[in-house]
Formats: C-alpha cells, sequence, structure tokens
C-alpha cells in the first residue's frame, strides 16, 4: 500500500548546500551503453532511484554483470552479441525510457524478450517506437498493434531509415538511434526541434561516431563500442523542485552542486531569468561530456511569463513545478504547445491544474498547457500524486508556502527519481 505523508512545513525558511542526485537520463542510457560495449564501463554519480534500477534488472537478466556499490556502478559485458536469451520476463517498473529505448536496442538483438511495466507503463504509448522500428523492420507485438505494454520482441537484421519526428521526443529519437546502430546503412533522425541529445554525446565517449547537424542526426550501422567511465552529473530536474522551493518561500538561499546544465535540458534557467529571478549559474566545466553548474537561488519577486515552442522540450519535465512557481509570480503565466505532457506518468495537464485548483491556486487547463494567474496565497489540502513522482514532489514543495498542512496520498512513488527528497528537504529547513 502506498504511504500518505502529511507536509507540515509552515513558517519555515531553506538555506544550505545540496548535492541533488546522478542525472536519470544519464543513468539509464550508461547502463544501457556499458552493456552494449565491449570490455567494463565504470559509472560514478548513478542514481539509484527505481527506473534506473529497473533498467540494471533488465540488462542482468539478458546476462551482463552489473555491480552496484553505492553510487559506483561496474558494467562487465562482452558486447550485445554475447547476451543470453532471457527465460523471464523483463521488468520496466514505472520508466517510459527503459521501456521504449529497450525496444530499440533489443530489436536489433538475435534474442526473443518480452517486456512489461507497471500500470502507467501500460497506458503509455509505445507505437511512435514501434512505428519507426518497424520502417527498420523490427518485429514487435503487443496490446493493440504494440501500441501497449506486454510487448513481445522477435530481435531481427535490421535496415536504415530517413526519419522524421512527429514528436519532439528524446525516447522516441535514442530507440532509433540505438537500433540504427545495429542497422544495415546510414539511419538519419530528423527533429523539428531539439530534444534532450545525452544518447549523442554518450555514444561518443563509448568510442561511437555519430554527427549531429541542427535537428539532423545521422549514425552509421555496425559500430563497435568499448566500455569506458561515465561520470553522471546532478540531475536539474531534480534541482528544480529546490530552485522552484527556493524563489518562493521566504527568507530562502539554497546552492546546489554539481547540476547537469546541458542546453537541451536547461530551460528552466531561461525561464527563472525571463520571470527575474534571483538565480546565478556559475558553469564548472563547460567542455565536459556533460557541462554541470553550481546554482544558487535566492527568494525572488518574480513575474509572469510565456513558456512555449522549442523551450517545451528543453524543460518538459519540469511544467509540474513551474506551474506552481507560476502560483507566486505577477501577472499572467501561459503555458502552451505543451500535449506531450499528457502521456506522461499521468496525464500532468490535467493533474496539475487539478491538485493546484484544491490548494486555491487560480489555474485553468488548455488543449496544450495551462494558464496560471498569480501572486496567489495557497492554502493546505489533501493532494493526490496520482502515482507520479514529479507531481508529488510538486505537491511537498507547495507545502512549504502554505498556511496549513499539505496530506499527500502516496509519496513513496517519488522514490522513482529522488529517492532522498524528503531528507535534503530537512536539510535545508530552518525555522
Ligand atoms: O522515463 P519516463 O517515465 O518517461 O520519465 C520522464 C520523467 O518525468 O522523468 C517522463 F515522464 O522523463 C522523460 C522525458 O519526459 C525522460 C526522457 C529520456 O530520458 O529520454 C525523455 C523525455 O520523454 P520524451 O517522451 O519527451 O522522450
Amino acid at each position: 500500500m502506498p504511504q500518505s505523508k502529511t507536509i507540515d512545513y509552515q513558517n519555515v525558511n531553506l538555506k544550505g548546500t545540496i548535492q541533488v542526485p546522478g542525472d536519470k537520463s544519464i543513468s539509464h542510457r550508461s547502463i544501457m551503453f556499458g552493456a552494449i560495449a565491449k570490455g567494463t564501463t565504470t559509472v560514478s554519480g548513478f542514481l539509484l532511484g527505481e527506473d534506473c534500477l529497473s533498467t540494471i534488472d533488465c540488462f542482468r537478466k539478458l546476462g551482463v554483470k552489473i555491480e552496484v556499490d553505492g553510487t559506483n556502478v561496474t558494467i562487465q559485458s562482452a558486447g550485445i552479441e554475447a547476451w543470453e536469451e532471457p527465460k523471464e520476463i523483463l521488468y520496466t517498473g514505472n520508466s517510459g525510457t527503459t521501456t521504449r529505448l529497450m525496444l530499440g536496442i533489443l530489436s536489433g538483438t538475435s534474442l526473443h524478450t518480452v517486456m512489461t511495466g507497471d500500470a502507467s507503463i501500460g497506458k503509455r504509448p509505445m507505437r511512435r517506437v514501434a512505428d519507426p522500428l518497424r520502417l527498420m523492420g523490427a518485429k514487435i507485438s503487443g496490446r493493440a498493434d504494440g501500441q501497449y505494454t506486454p510487448l513481445a520482441i522477435q530481435g531481427t537484421t535490421l535496415k536504415a531509415i530517413d526519419y522524421t519526428m512527429p514528436v519532439a521526443s528524446a525516447q522516441v529519437k535514442s530507440a532509433i538511434l540505438f537500433a540504427g546502430l545495429r542497422a544495415q546503412g546510414t539511419t538519419i533522425v530528423r527533429e523539428q526541434e531539439v530534444s534532450r541529445d545525452h544518447t549523442e554525446r554518450m555514444l561518443k565517449q563509448f568510442g561511437g561516431s555519430i554527427t549531429v547537424d541542427g535537428g539532423v542526426v545521422s549514425i552509421e550501422g555496425g559500430q563497435q563500442l568499448t566500455g569506458t567511465h561515465v561520470n553522471v552529473p546532478g540531475d536539474i530536474s531534480s534541482a528544480a523542485f529546490f530552485l522552484v522551493a527556493g524563489a518562493i518561500v521566504p527568507n530562502s538561499e539554497i546552492t546546489l552542486e554539481n547540476v547537469g546544465v546541458n542546453p537541451t535540458r536547461s530551460g528552466i534557467i531561461d525561464v527563472f531569468e525571463n520571470m527575474g529571478a534571483q538565480l546565478s549559474v556559475h558553469i564548472d566545466d563547460e567542455n565536459a561530456h556533460e557541462p554541470t553548474a553550481t546554482l544558487k537561488i535566492q527568494t525572488s519577486q518574480l513575474k509572469a511569463t510565456t513558456i512555449e515552442g522549442d523551450m517545451i522540450p528543453r524543460l518538459i519535465d519540469e511544467i509540474p513545478i513551474l506551474a506552481l512557481l507560476a502560483t507566486q509570480a505577477e501577472g499572467k503565466t501561459v503555458i502552451r504547445n505543451a500535449e506531450e505532457l499528457k502521456v506522461k506518468e499521468t496525464d500532468r495537464i490535467t493533474a496539475v491544474v487539478t491538485e493546484l485548483k484544491k490548494l486555491g491556486a487560480k489555474i485553468e487547463a488548455t488543449d496544450d498547457g495551462m494558464i496560471i494567474e498569480g501572486p496567489t496565497k495557497l492554502h493546505g489540502g489533501s493532494l493526490k500524486s496520482y502515482g507520479d513522482h514529479r507531481i508529488g514532489m510538486m505537491a511537498a514543495v507547495a507545502g512549504l508556502i502554505t498556511d496549513s498542512p499539505v496530506e499527500l496520498d502516496d509519496a513513496d512513488c517519488i522514490a522513482v527519481s529522488y529517492p532522498s527528497f524528503f531528507e535534503h528537504v530537512n536539510e535545508l529547513i530552518h525555522k
């Protein structure tokens, strides 16, 4: 049974320095590349969130040796061709990234595999990945013609495609690139709006070659990858909750160290600037495979903004917490072109609007986003997370500024991406 939690933090300030856990997207990919490559891969700063542990579990079932020691992980693989056909179903838990990227990876092996996940995964669309993979020759079957898990994959020989993405999605792009690595010929993916590029960056770290020219990514099939070391930076999507908390809780000052600021993920920094937040960004190493920064946020007077267009893929997972931020900003904030929120762990447009309204926020859903008017003093109430970690953390941060406690129905789901979230909240709280 999920545990409910009372967020009872009235009249607090937030002060101090924390390091948020490792980036979820990069952690998944470190295991995937480490398993595909020949040799030993070591990973530091790995996220021990439930989603990334699901990825590890799937690869262990494929016979890849993976050892976890704190946030250090060692992967020993004789390469993708040495994987074993799993006797069990691969369970991807709550993780869309695991399910979709594994579809692309498994399609080009010689193995028969079956994948399934939890109830939320069972409702998320998979044809966006299965359809382009089928154009490459992949043999995928599942409920509603491969739209929903459980999915069965009969690995086969793949051929390259030239594919124009109908939606901005790093998961679709990455699944095609992983399949392209095994396909005959050069696979091309064309993006109208650039989505996160961790797959492209990490492929090079493993000795692979890939060309990126604006929104056009090309990968040659048949490349051999070699094990390497991957250093996972802190997750900006996790840092986002403390950036917002620091900006809206009175008399606060929070420093977040070692946060990944890859430009395809750092849209929230631009939004903070547009809203007049007191945020300072000190880049540690611009030339790292994944650049990092120290971010310092102070309580801020905020003004409303518009979030739209090619900014959306750069902050898609931060929109729930940015909606809370907008309730404290002067004026009308408009978020549009964000219909992708409807196919996340839950429909995040409906969830955010329903839950923030319960606290007294002036927020309305639109077809592709939401409109929020502020500033509004929020009151306490009973909120639902819908089993979605990002909605759960948004509710918890809201509870830092409400005039009475917030009761959250299921706080356990936060462990999907940020198991130490409440420890960090407690570390920063000053009365
Ligand atoms: O892995 P999952 O469940 O899809 O996780 C989410 C999240 O909020 O943590 C989305 F619900 O992040 C996705 C993100 O929205 C992770 C991701 C990736 O690692 O490639 C890409 C984005 O999804 P998409 O559909 O835009 O490709």
